[in-house]
Parts: C-alpha cells; structure tokens; sequence
C-alpha cells in the first residue's frame, strides 16, 4: 500500500526536511515542521485570524487568502463586516448578506463551517461613538430618542444578529471598548458614549443579557485595548467585570485585544501575568482577542506598493518572533486562557500600516506573499511544548 509523504506528517509522524525533497510532494504548509492548525487541534487550543469577508468571497490572490486561512486556523472573526455600521442600516433593517457569505443563512452553513472553522463574533455594541462604532443613522436620530427606544432598538439588534447566528458563534464581543482612555468621572470611567449616555451603565448589562437570550450556548465577552501589562484602564476594566458579574450579566470572560510591537517584554510575573491571574480571581476566562506584534517600517513615499511592508530593520522579525511566543507561552501557561486571535491574516491587509501612515507595519503571521514568517514557526514551538 502506499501512504502519501502528506498521510504521514499530517498523522504527526515526523519526518527530516532531507525526506521531504521532491518539490511539489504537499501543500506549503505541510513541508514545515508543523502546521499551526493541526498542532492547535491537538492541543486543544484556538487560533484563529480577523478576516475581511470579502477577501474570502472575492477569492483574492488567486485563493490564497482563503486556502491560508483555512490551512492555518482553526478560527475565523470577522474584521469589520460584523460591526453595527455594517450590519445595521435603520431601525430594525439589517444588511446580513456579507456574514452570511461566513456563517450561513439560517439553517446552512457559510464558508467558516464548510472549512471547519469557529466563528468569533465582533462585536454588538461598539462602546463609542466616534469612527466605524455607532451608524450614522444611530448618531443623527438618536439625540431626540427616549430611553426606552433607545433600549428597545438595542434589545432588537441583539437578538436579531445574535438570534441570526444561533449556535454558530462560538463567542460573542458583546462590548468593545466602553472605557475612555482618559480619566473621566464616569463609573468605570465608561466613555461617553450613546449608549451610556442613555442608558446608563446598565447598557452593558442588558446586552449581555440580551446576547445570552439569542444564543445561550456563546461564550460572552467584554473586549478592551491599551489594557494588556495593567495599569489605571486594566483596573477598570477588572472593576467592570467584577460588576457586571454582581448585576447577574453572563459574562465569560474579558477579551485583551494586545496590539503591541516587537520591543514588548511579557515575563511571568509582569503586569501581563498579573492581569491574566487577577482575572482568574474573578473567576472568569479571558482571549487575546486581537493580537498584532508591529514593527518599524522603512520609510517610502505614499503610494509605494511597498510601503509599510519592509522591515527597516530585518532582525526586528526575530524580535516579533519573540514576542509572538511570549504571548503564547503566557496564554499556555495559565488555565483561563480561552484562545487568541491574530488581528490579520496577512501583512498584505493589516490595518497597522495605513493607521501608523506607513511607520509601523508587518505585524502578522505572514508576510505579503503569505509565505509563513520566524513568528509562525515561534509559535508553533510554543505549542509543540
Ligand atoms: O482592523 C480594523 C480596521 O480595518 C478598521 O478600519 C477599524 C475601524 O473600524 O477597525 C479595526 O479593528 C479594530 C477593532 O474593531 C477593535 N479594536 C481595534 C482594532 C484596530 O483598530
């Protein structure tokens, strides 16, 4: 009988990279160590990557795109095409055409369940109102709305995308970035955003309510940035969870979004490991939810093909490679952790270049010719562990 070099290594047999020499023997990945996927799977563990519906729709790069996200992870959030502006075009009027392309219309399955990928849901209510958060509908008539429209249009919402995807969203971001970054006299230090300023904080305790309603098996959490090593906000944020739990909300963990750079040092027994443990206290789990490791970019002019995609200086990959691993070392390392989440699957697409205007950028897995950088086989090695 013959068994394929490919049977062999996808089974884990390993083999030399000397017994691996005819060319066009497996898929890319499978000529590596291990691929990131099936090692996750073995472990038990989830990884997964933001994506642009689109993108997989489009079959860009010749499929690439998709053929990446389906060979590596083995989860799959939605970038931008669940968030409120997209979905939510007028009160009760709903554009679900893009999602449903990902997770199906009800009762089929969409491109994440026919590839075997989770889906992360991203995100409810967007907590802010400036930006791709509030739809501009939302901003204009909401002023001269009551509190109690203003709820039933939210407890709406809620139910009808939450309600849509029913037992397909393995986790929800029911919240997003409610915590102003300077200090304010809110409880919480909430942002004054629309939908505190006519609900009160309880907004967030209602959609948590309301999320677990629509789809009571999701796991829900409270999503937050510029947290990640403690500090003023992290504590916030802790004291929020920590509310919400005593107000009955089904919370079930915190989502730690980690947009960092190659020069971020995580230890145990830093501030990122006291974060994560002083959420265990709380008993809840916690996802690093939107994990991007940035470098510096060499400067070119706007419109170069290559701007924000050159390293300036080469051995800062090796540095990204370590801090990949230190992330995932410290997410291994503690029983709370619920997975993470690479926000990009490509350098191609990454949202870090245009919002640095081309300094900072590089900050995925894969290079822009999705070929797998020291950062993927980084984190394989963690896993392998
Ligand atoms: O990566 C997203 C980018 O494509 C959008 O233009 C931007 C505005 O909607 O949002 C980016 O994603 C953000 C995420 O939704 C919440 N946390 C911060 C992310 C990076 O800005």
């Amino acid at each position: 009988m013959m068994i394929s070099l490919c049977t062999l290594i996808s089974a884990g047999i390993s083999l030399t990279s000397a017994s691996l020499s005819s060319p066009n023997a497996c898929p890319s990945w499978q000529s590596q160590d291990l691929n990131l996927r099936s090692l996750a799977q073995k472990r038990r563990f989830i990884v997964g990557s933001a994506m642009p519906a689109s993108n997989l729709k489009n079959d860009v790069d010749g499929g690439k795109y998709a053929a990446t996200a389906a060979e590596h992870f083995n989860l799959l959030e939605l970038e931008n095409d669940l968030k409120p502006p997209a979905i939510w075009t007028g009160p009760h009027d709903y554009h679900f055409a893009d999602v449903d392309y990902i997770a199906g219309e009800p009762g089929k399955k969409g491109w994440a369940q026919q590839h075997g990928l989770k889906l992360r849901g991203h995100v409810l209510v967007y907590a802010r109102d400036e930006g791709y958060t509030l739809p501009q509908w939302l901003r204009t008539k909401g002023p001269a709305m009551s509190k109690e429209e203003a709820s039933g249009l939210l407890h709406d919402y809620i139910k009808a995308v939450a309600g849509r995807y029913r037992g397909k969203v393995a986790m929800w971001d029911v919240a997003n970035e409610a915590i102003d970054d300077r200090p304010n006299k809110n409880p919480f230090n909430l942002r004054d955003s629309f939908w505190f300023r006519k609900l009160g904080p309880e907004f967030l305790v209602l959609a948590f309510r309301w999320a677990h309603e629509a789809d009571p098996r999701a796991e829900l959490y409270y999503n937050e940035y510029g947290i990640e090593g403690g500090g003023t906000k992290a504590q916030h944020m802790l004291d929020l969870a920590k509310w919400l739990k005593e107000q009955g909300a089904p919370i079930t963990g915190l989502g730690l979004q980690y947009h960092i750079d190659c020069k971020t040092s995580i230890a145990p027994g830093d501030g990122h490991y006291q974060l994560i443990d002083a959420i265990r206290k709380l008993r809840l789990g916690y996802m690093i939810t939107e994990l991007d490791v940035a470098v510096r970019m060499k400067r070119l002019p706007a419109g170069d093909p290559n701007r924000g995609l050159i390293p300036e200086d080469p051995a800062d990959l090796d540095l990204q490679a370590k801090t990949y691993a230190s992330v995932f070392q410290m997410a291994r390392s503690s029983r709370n952790c619920h997975g993470i989440n690479i926000w990009g699957l490509t350098d191609k697409y990454s949202w870090i270049p245009g919002f640095s205007r081309g300094r900072d950028g590089a900050a995925t897995l894969f290079d822009k010719d999705y070929k797998p950088k020291p950062a993927y086989q980084a984190i394989v090695d963690v896993l392998k562990r």
